[in-house]
């Protein structure tokens, strides 16, 4: 019976290792004009967010973060961050969500919230629409995520285009990935757990 017990302790302590909780991983809030993460999980890197537009020309709404000189034509402006996680260590995203909308009417008439699925050759979009209105937020955009055993970098794009106007701009707020992050099992763990597995099994077999 203590074979048993401590085969199953095993068993238990191996799965462990592989499994994690879902969280937070990196989260921003722009409190002061600040760009970095408010919030970062542990083993988890998450970058600035930047843009491509002028920081100047727009209207200020206290604590989020505005872009200017968006593409009156095509999507070519954007905010960016992006997160990565820790040597030897892993992320799957579940979901992806942030505050949008722009300050006058005359703004960028349409969005796209786009995440990088092989590094940052292409993106593909999450989720896309039309921004009417001139108050922010206009809403919150919050498309699920089935990105798994991700060790390289992920990087998110929220664009806006076809403003009515030059130097008009869009505002994003409250910008938060979830997800989990978890050590890369080591072959040994693996190894633990079928030989802890397979042990039960055969104590099992031999009783009956
Ligand atoms: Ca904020």
């Amino acid at each position: 019976m203590k074979l048993k017990s401590a085969l199953i302790l095993t068993v238990v302590l191996a799965a462990c290792q592989i499994s994690s909780q879902a969280a937070t991983l990196v989260a921003y809030t722009f409190t002061g004009g600040s760009v970095t993460p408010s919030t970062e999980a542990t083993f988890v890197n998450g970058s600035d967010v930047t843009f491509t537009g002028t920081a100047t020309g727009g209207p200020t709404v206290a604590d989020t973060l505005f872009m200017s000189g968006v593409n009156q034509g095509t999507a070519t402006h954007y905010f960016t961050f992006n997160l990565q996680a820790d040597s030897g260590y892993q992320l799957t995203l579940n979901q992806v969500s942030l505050d949008y909308g722009r300050t006058h009417n005359n703004g960028p008439t349409q969005y796209s919230l786009r995440v990088s699925t092989d590094g940052f050759s292409s993106h593909t979009e999450l989720s896309a629409g039309s921004v009417t209105g001139d108050t922010f937020p206009l809403g919150t955009l919050n498309p699920s995520l089935t990105l798994t055993g991700i060790t390289g970098v992920v990087e998110f794009r929220m664009y806006y285009w076809n403003a009515g106007a030059a130097n008009r701009g869009g505002l994003i707020d409250n910008v938060l990935v979830d997800g989990t992050v978890s050590a890369i099992p080591e072959p040994s763990t693996y190894a633990l757990l079928g030989l802890g597995l397979g042990a039960l099994w055969w104590l099992r077999r031999k009783r009956v």
